[in-house]
């Protein structure tokens, strides 16, 4: 491609930032050409900036760091061995086949990823449910936002991560911005908040540590981990004592306040303050700030979501917003910072256990009627919905007896993966697609090297709900094929010649069909609009055209006028504080919690692949208090092992008092010792399945280096 530049969009997180890819010599590869990566100025959610994952992200299209032909398990060695394409596929429609054959449809299951692109999570989902008649999918979105969908689908009736765009949060009054760390997992996006400052609005920051996010608060709150529901219960409670609610908008717009109102007035300051530790002058100054501001948002991410109480706690976020006025009204608002790549258009196509495409339910008959029809499928063939992630994954070697996985490194992201690795050990068969050969993938028995975001076209979702058009830059290397290929191929081998296309675009025109009407609507949008317009909003349904000649504008901003629920009305949901699945006694007296570096990527899988990257971010810590390290007589770098009731981590202290003494925080983004997940909790939220990532009890015990 050279002397060609084409917009597309980063490989990484949610905020999809635009960037340009340019052609340019290089001698050592197959057509003498490579690309890099150059500024998109002209995008409106980056405006050009990148973090250094995205300006580093065309790094990973070298085949130094990549696979590139497909391997397969040999009997004789036990090794993984290059194989033939068609060796590799038939071996896994075989394997597949066979588990169907002897232990029936739901033994084979099917695990995705919330980085596939929209056209490939509704390929994946249907190619499970026509193709392999199971029930048993799910995939690695269901460890990250499930919590907050499942509150957004009880208050509003409809989960789209936020409902408005980015532009509108620095026109705010007041944002607080709840356990998410934008500094360094969406960088860009900083500029939000900074302008959001510049205009003289305030940002409360709600993180047990002090991060370069919480930095620029006006007011940081830092609680307990696993205790930001009896937070924001506490702060309804002051809101209602201080009579700040709006009791025009709760009649007018609102449900279920009454019950939700006795709910909170359960948590007084004083009980709020024992729990999270947060000070009753501090809860005041939070109500202060949030109510003088003539209109204001609340942000959550990862920090009171991955909870066994996530969906319990952003429903008293919810909540906290609905009894001010806060929501259904311009500049006003919650939403909740999706984070993968396609995290928001990867959980409305239905790779999800209970879903159908559109963000339908596979529960519901005019839903399973509707997809059916555009399937060709008689609807009682559709299988009904199956387990979550972690339970799935957990089912493994029990009664789902083989894998199809694409898009996910559970080996290193699920929790308590010491249990989930032997669990993947012990399936008959095992098939995964990665661009690299993942800790997962070095467990398969048959592994599928597929094709890199800039080699292949696709559409993501933003965490804006903004679909975006990720176009082909350059071709892939031999010996590399589309993860829409590999399901075309396998679908042929297992007698379905038809209805999977290889080609994006023409599934894509399926996928609007089968949108079309349910509450996340893409019928309206085409890859051309798209190109045009710096992405359409959902929902964009098609208009009919001699009706209403123009197009759908698309959604921006929801719920301005009504709710998404069947009487328009928001929904309060009465919530009350509970502790954490596991906390602290005397074997296990510290918290740990969990998360991100700026430097490396989920599971790391691709940015450990990555020089820059890695000297940036070379490996795991234990984040810990100076207090908490005198106490235990370990320095600065000493290795410390994280303990909990599941296993071990290692790795060097890191001393701060930027973090609460009772807390200590390790990023998860490392294999072997310094894996932190063989030490978090699967406890799960009894709504959204979601894991317990964010909070459990450890012991530690620092390394003394023998001799020493
Ligand atoms: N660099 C980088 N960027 C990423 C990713 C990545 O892996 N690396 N991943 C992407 C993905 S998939 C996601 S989901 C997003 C996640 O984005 P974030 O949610 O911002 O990331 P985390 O670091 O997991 O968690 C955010 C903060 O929650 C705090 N926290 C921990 N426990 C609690 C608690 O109990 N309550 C509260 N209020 N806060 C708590 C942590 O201290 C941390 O600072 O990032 C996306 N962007
Ligand atoms: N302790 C702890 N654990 C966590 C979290 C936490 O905060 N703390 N966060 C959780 C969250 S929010 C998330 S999202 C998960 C993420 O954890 P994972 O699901 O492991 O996510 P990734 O590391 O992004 O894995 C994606 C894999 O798919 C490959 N890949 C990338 N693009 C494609 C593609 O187009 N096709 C195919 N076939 N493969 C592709 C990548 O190379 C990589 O191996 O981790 C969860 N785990
Ligand atoms: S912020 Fe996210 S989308 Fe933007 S460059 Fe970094 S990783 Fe890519
Ligand atoms: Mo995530």
């Amino acid at each position: 491609m050279r002397d060609e530049t084409i917009p597309t969009h980063c490989p990484y997180c949610a905020l999809q930032c635009g960037m340009n890819l340019r052609g340019v010599p290089r001698p050592d590869t197959a057509d003498g050409t490579a690309v890099e990566v150059v500024e998109r100025p002209d995008f409106p959610v980056n405006r050009g900036a990148l973090c250094g994952k995205g300006r580093t992200s065309t790094s990973l299209l070298s085949s130094r760091v990549r696979l590139t032909g497909p391997l397969i398990r040999s009997h004789a060695t036990g090794r993984l061995e290059p194989a033939t394409w068609e060796e590799a596929l038939r071996t896994i429609a075989d394997g597949l086949r066979r588990t169907r054959d002897v232990h029936g449809a739901d033994a084979v299951g099917v695990f995705g990823g919330g980085g596939l692109t929209n056209e490939k999570a509704y390929t994946l989902g249907k190619f499970a449910r026509v193709v392999l008649g199971t029930s048993q999918i799910d995939y690695n979105g269901r460890f990250c936002m499930s919590s907050a969908a499942a509150a957004h689908n009880k208050a509003f009736g409809l989960d789209r991560g936020l409902p408005f765009p980015l532009e509108d949060i620095p026109r705010t009054g007041c944002v607080i911005l709840v356990g998410s760390n934008i500094a360094e997992t969406m960088p860009p996006a900083l500029r939000y908040l900074t302008e959001l400052k510049e205009n003289g609005g305030k940002l409360i920051v709600v993180d047990p540590r002090r991060t370069r996010t919480a930095e620029q608060a006006d007011l940081h709150l830092a609680p307990r981990p696993g205790t930001d529901l009896a937070l924001a219960l506490g702060l309804l409670h002051e809101v209602v004592a201080e009579g700040r609610t709006d009791e025009d908008f709760i009649a007018a717009r609102t449900s279920g306040w009454a019950e939700a109102r006795a709910a909170a007035m359960a948590h007084w300051p004083e009980l709020v303050e024992r729990i999270t530790g947060v000070g009753v002058p501090q809860l005041r100054e939070a109500v202060r700030l949030f109510c003088d501001a003539p209109s204001a948002m609340v942000l959550t991410a990862r920090g009171p979501e991955q909870h066994s109480k996530g969906t319990d706690t952003v429903s008293a976020w919810i909540n906290l917003c609905l009894a001010t006025g806060r929501a259904g009204r311009p500049l006003s608002g919650y939403g909740c910072l999706t984070g993968q790549g396609n995290g928001q258009g990867g959980r409305e196509h239905g790779q999800k256990a209970d879903q159908l495409p559109g963000y339908r339910k596979l529960d519901d008959p005019a839903a399973r009627a509707h997809v059916a029809g555009v399937w060709g499928v008689p609807p009682e063939s559709l299988p009904g919905p199956g387990r979550s992630a972690y339970e799935l994954l957990d089912a493994l070697g029990g009664d789902v007896k083989s894998l199809l996985l694409m898009g996910s490194n559970p080996v290193v992201s699920a929790p308590r993966a010491a249990h989930i690795e032997g669990r993947l050990k012990s399936l008959d068969f095992l098939a995964v697609a990665d661009v690299v050969l993942s800790e997962t993938a070095a467990l398969a028995d048959v592994v599928l090297p597929v094709t890199q975001w800039a080699e292949e076209t696709g559409t993501t979702t933003n965490l804006e709900g903004r679909v975006l058009l990720r176009r082909k830059a350059l071709d892939a290397p031999e010996g590399v094929r589309s993860d829409l290929e590999v399901l075309s191929a396998l679908a042929a081998l297992l007698g379905h010649e038809k209805g999977f296309p290889a080609d994006p675009e023409e599934v894509f025109q399926e996928l609007r069909r089968a949108s079309a009407g349910g509450p996340a609507d893409y019928s309206g949008i085409t890859y051309r609009r798209i190109a045009e317009e710096d992405g359409v909003f959902w929902p964009c349904p098609e208009l009919d055209a001699e009706d209403e000649p123009a197009a759908h504008p698309g959604t921006p901003r929801l719920f301005l006028d009504r709710f998404a629920t069947p009487d328009g009305l928001a929904r309060f949901v009465a919530v009350g504080h509970r502790p954490a699945a596991e906390e602290p006694d005397a074997d296990y007296p510290v918290l740990l919690t969990t998360g991100r570096v700026v430097a490396q990527y989920q599971s790391g899988a691709q940015t450990r692949r990555i020089d820059e990257l890695n000297a940036a971010a070379p490996g795991p810590f234990v984040e810990l208090h100076p207090q908490l390290a005198e106490r235990l007589g370990v320095a600065e770098g000493e290795p410390l092992a994280v303990v909990s009731r599941r296993g071990r981590a290692v790795g060097p202290a890191r001393i701060t008092t930027g973090i609460r003494p009772d807390t200590v925080f390790m990023p998860f983004h490392w294999p072997g010792e310094g894996r932190v997940n063989t030490v978090t909790n699967p406890a799960l939220d009894p709504t959204s399945r979601m894991p317990e990532f964010k909070v459990c009890a450890v012991r530690l015990e620092p390394e003394r280096v023998s001799g020493g």
